[in-house]
């Protein structure tokens, strides 16, 4: 397979300037192209610069707003919120962020809930940030009605992901990001684009047979990790970044979409918790047991959530990213807007 290497620099330039020409104004191209960036150098193609594809044509089927400006409520004392006004989420987060640590410094655990955002990005991105100013983080945000429920055939779900971190001194945090699905749709749609035949479980046809071929999964339903118990999470994200934030469950979200295809639409919660605040002077200590359960789980071989993703990091940092000839085509052909 023929393909194109680019530093992080001509990775980060060409995503702006694929989104600058579809419109995007500076500031919402400008947190995408650090957004899809990030997921190529991290190893994390999913959600990395072929998801400027989806972007793009959701903006052209007029279901993102290209300009929208955020409005960040300060909602009650603990709780933030951010109307992306029918925007992509990132810049939302951005704009809301230092709302949501002074909070979280301030009472100890703090929420933010962005509202109305269209969502398409891998949620370790957003609890970065939390984990940079010494914060636990966690996310989590439906999607589209993709996902069948344990023991159910149709749709209900979304592919629902939730992302955990915990802020280490000296360390990459341990920053846990994963999907409810047994896989993130992107990855259905990444094997579909290879021709390559899907890991048994991840789906099931129309007809609630299970399938291997990533257009019949697509077309008919994904299936959770874990059975039931994914299963169950699917729905606690339904419920916690959806009715409880006041915004849309994967199923009102493909009922927006109307069969355009769009990227979901609807709400994400962070939440952040301050271990200052939680353990006061105890607090070294305290994150010391954590390394000491780190250690542990390493002592056996086991890798900790997000290792992967910085070994590549460092790697990309050095060599740049590698993607096929005919996506680095596909993503310059949208250059001309
Ligand atoms: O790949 O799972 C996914 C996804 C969620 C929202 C958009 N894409």
């Amino acid at each position: 397979m023929e393909s194109v290497t680019l530093s992080l620099p001509e990775a980060y330039d060409l995503a702006l300037e694929v989104l600058s020409a579809n419109g995007f104004s500076a500031d919402h191209a400008a947190a995408i192209a650090r957004n899809v960036a990030a997921g190529e150098r991290d190893g994390c193609a999913s959600h990395g610069l072929w998801r400027l594809l989806g972007i793009v044509d959701t903006l052209r089927k007029g279901k993102v707003s290209p300009d929208a400006e955020p409005q960040i409520h300060d909602q009650a004392p603990a709780i933030a919120r951010a109307d992306a006004g029918g925007a992509f989420s990132l810049l939302a987060y951005e704009r809301a962020l230092p709302l949501l640590l002074e909070k979280a410094r301030h009472s100890g655990i703090a929420a933010l809930a962005i509202n109305r955002c269209v969502h398409f990005s891998a949620l370790f991105a957003d609890i970065e940030p939390l984990t940079e100013a010494g914060l636990v983080g966690l996310a989590c945000t439906p999607s589209h009605a993709w996902v069948a429920p344990a023991g159910g055939t149709r749709p209900l779900f979304g592919t629902n992901p939730i992302a955990f971190g915990w802020p280490r001194r000296d360390k990459p945090p341990f920053i846990v990001d994963m999907a409810t699905s047994a896989a993130a749709r992107g990855e259905i749609q990444l094997h579909q684009r290879a021709g390559k035949a899907l890991p048994e479980g991840w789906g099931i046809d129309s007809q609630g047979q299970p399938t291997t071929d990533a257009a019949e999964v697509l077309n008919g339903a994904m299936l959770t990790f874990g059975g039931h118990k994914g299963s169950a999470l699917a729905a606690m994200v339904e419920l916690l970044a959806g009715p409880l934030i006041g915004d849309m469950t994967s199923a009102e979200s493909l009922a927006w979409d109307n069969g355009a295809g769009g990227l979901p639409y609807g709400g994400e919660l962070i939440l952040a918790l301050d271990p200052q605040r939680f353990l006061g002077a105890q607090a070294p200590e305290q994150l010391a047991r954590a390394e000491t359960l780190f250690n542990a789980m390493q002592d056996q071989g086991a890798r900790l959530p997000g290792e992967r993703r910085f070994a590549c990091r460092q790697q990309s940092e050095r060599q740049g990213v590698t993607i096929s000839r005919s996506l680095h085509d596909e993503i310059c052909a949208l250059r001309q807007g």
